[in-house]
């Protein structure tokens, strides 16, 4: 029987400090990501994309905040349509949308899974933890806040509430290459497992990669996986509001989505952050759609055996 592949667009840009993410989705799909999960053996349904009605301004006490009422509107929105897409499914794929779209997918994911009674575990691949509280936050951008909401920290309480949080030691970030001072303490306070681009220069993608799949397998557990644009190094992936030097390069991402496909423990992914109004002749989004088949069985050879391990 074939795996069952529902696509959710989630255009959704008031996270980010810059304007575009809202056509994220529509660069996607003009990328053909449902043809190729398709021709992957795949059974796809596009879903179309959520929306939110228009929304009064909300106040908060830290007036750095920008967008804090059509966010949270979207977050609401984009739990239950997340939510809903998963049970048609074996494997949801959202496409944003900034990143404070996963402040909505990841704990309908939670939610999911709780129902299924397995914990959910979550990839963070990601320049950035995004581990900010709405009050932490001095740039405002809430695409740095979905860590710390899902997570249940305190001072998100302007978020919808949390039906079901994720455990910080069943979060494995990658990637991860600007902090700031208050996420730090965070990473250090809730005890998230963060391997950094030197961690990666020193081991490899894989050691990190194959210990947190191991620790999935042994739980049971369902795999969330979360992917930032600037992730990636911003020499191959231009389309992004928030590059930083020094990410992961072409081979290394592929490893990552290659062993994920082995592992066959993944069951919902996020991809997020694409600005197709920074893009260079769609090569971002092409890359994306590239690693999302990879994810999906897309292999440079055939193998005999698929091991993870
Ligand atoms: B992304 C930042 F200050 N931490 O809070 C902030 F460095 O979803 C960046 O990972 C947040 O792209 C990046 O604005 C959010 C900044
Ligand atoms: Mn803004
Ligand atoms: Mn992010
Ligand atoms: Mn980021």
């Amino acid at each position: 029987m074939p795996k069952r592949c529902a696509i959710l667009g989630a255009p959704i840009e008031t996270g980010a400090s810059q304007r575009g993410c809202v056509m994220g989705p529509a660069s996607l799909r003009t990328a053909a990501i449902e043809d190729e999960l398709r021709a992957l053996g795949w059974e796809v349904s596009d879903l179309g994309d959520v929306a939110i009605p228009p929304v009064a301004p909300l106040p908060h006490p830290n007036p750095a905040l920008h967008h804090l009422a059509e966010t949270r509107a979207w977050i609401g929105a984009l739990h239950e349509a997340a939510f809903d897409a998963s049970q048609t499914c074996d494997l949801p794929v959202f496409l944003g949308g900034d990143h404070s779209m996963a402040a909505g997918t990841v704990p309908a994911m939670a939610r999911r899974a709780a129902a299924a009674d397995r914990p959910l575990f979550v990839l963070w691949l990601d320049a950035h933890p995004d581990l900010h509280t709405l009050m932490s936050t001095t740039s405002g951008n809430l695409h740095g806040t979905p860590v710390a909401y899902f997570t249940g920290q305190t001072d998100c309480e302007a978020y919808p509430p949390l039906p079901q949080a994720v455990e910080p030691r069943n979060i494995c970030m990658m990637g991860i290459r600007s902090v700031d001072p208050a996420e730090r303490g965070r990473i250090r306070e809730t005890g998230i497992e963060v391997h950094d681009m030197r961690a990666i220069d020193e081991t490899g993608v894989l050691v990190p990669l194959r210990a947190f799949l191991a620790r999935v397998a042994q739980a049971g557990g369902m795999l969330h996986v979360s992917f930032d644009v600037d992730f990636l190094d911003p020499s191959i992936a231009p389309a992004v509001g928030t590059t930083v030097p020094g990410g992961a390069t072409f081979r290394e991402a592929h490893l990552i989505m290659e062993t994920l496909c082995d592992s066959g423990l993944v069951t919902s992914l996020d991809l997020v952050e694409l600005n197709p109004f920074l893009d260079e002749r769609g090569r971002t989004a092409q890359l994306l759609c590239d690693l999302t088949a990879s994810l999906f069985g897309r292999q440079v050879m055939d193998r005999m055996t698929r091991s993870y391990l």
